[in-house]
């Protein structure tokens, strides 16, 4: 069934307020991504950040429809490594995804199967577009919350398999 009409802010309030489903990711379910073990265990010694949120709008939408998904990831540093969101490629068809900046500031990493990596600017006001092939990966370079709109086709599959082993690096 496609998703209803709508216009609403593009804010993460606004989407709660419409139902969003909200997904926080937090530092221990991430703790693969970052390579400085020590700093990994001295964190989570401390607690367990919350590093990013993704609000959704709930479903039901079918293939046809768009994901038009807000997220905000929180400022913060693990050894040098910024905070950042898993990364994904989007199994075959591999379609595109663009981003908006909402407030903040930061990089999409973005990567090909062969290797090839590229690094697109994230910020207020700027849209930054990964073509199908090109998984991306957020990260947050700045000190508030990076606030960013993302929207693909609602037919994608996550692969983020094929990322992490790329890692992009
Ligand atoms: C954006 C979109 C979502 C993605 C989210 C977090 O909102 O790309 O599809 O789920 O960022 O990224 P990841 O799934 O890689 O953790
Ligand atoms: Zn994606």
């Amino acid at each position: 069934m496609a998703m209803e009409p709508f216009a609403i802010g593009l804010t993460p309030a606004d989407y709660e307020k419409h139902g969003a489903l909200v997904t926080r990711r937090t530092l221990s379910q991430l703790q693969a991504l970052y390579t400085d073990r020590e700093a990994v265990e001295r964190q989570l010694a401390e607690g367990d950040p919350v590093v990013y949120e993704v609000y959704e709008l709930p479903h039901p939408n079918d293939e046809t429809d768009l994901l038009v998904n807000i997220t905000v990831l929180y400022p913060g540093k693990v050894g040098e490594e910024p905070f950042m969101t898993k990364g994904h490629f989007h199994a075959e068809p591999d379609t595109a995804e663009a981003v908006i900046g909402l407030s903040g500031s930061g990089e999409m990493l973005i990567q090909r199967r062969n290797g090839e990596l590229r690094r697109l600017v994230v910020a207020e006001g700027k849209i930054s577009y990964a073509g199908g092939g090109w998984s991306h990966r957020v990260i947050n370079t700045g000190d508030v919350p990076l606030v960013f709109f993302a929207v693909s086709g609602a037919n994608i599959v996550h692969d983020y398999d094929t990322a992490a082993r790329l890692n992009f690096k």
